[in-house]
């Protein structure tokens, strides 16, 4: 499993929230989607052998929030 915490500057209320929440959950791979809407952050929990993290970027970009930047952690 892995997690990672990407930095969504378009993230600016509850329904980017929801809405980013509502894309990834459904995935494949995904354990755990976090959004800290102050912080403009997603933190996302999933099995790197069923989803690549180019993959999460890429919805995010097609839901309308960029990534600008992501750490993460195997583990
Ligand atoms: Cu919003």
């Amino acid at each position: 499993m892995a997690t990672t915490e990407l930095d969504v500057p378009d993230i600016s209320c509850d329904h980017c929230a929801s809405a980013i929440r509502q894309a990834l959950t459904p995935q494949p791979g995904i354990a755990a989607v976090q959004v800290d809407v102050a912080g403009k952050r997603v933190t996302v929990e999933y099995d790197e052998r069923l989803l690549a993290l180019t993959r999460i970027e890429a919805l995010l970009d097609e839901e309308g929030y960029p990534v600008e930047s992501a750490a993460g952690s195997v583990a």
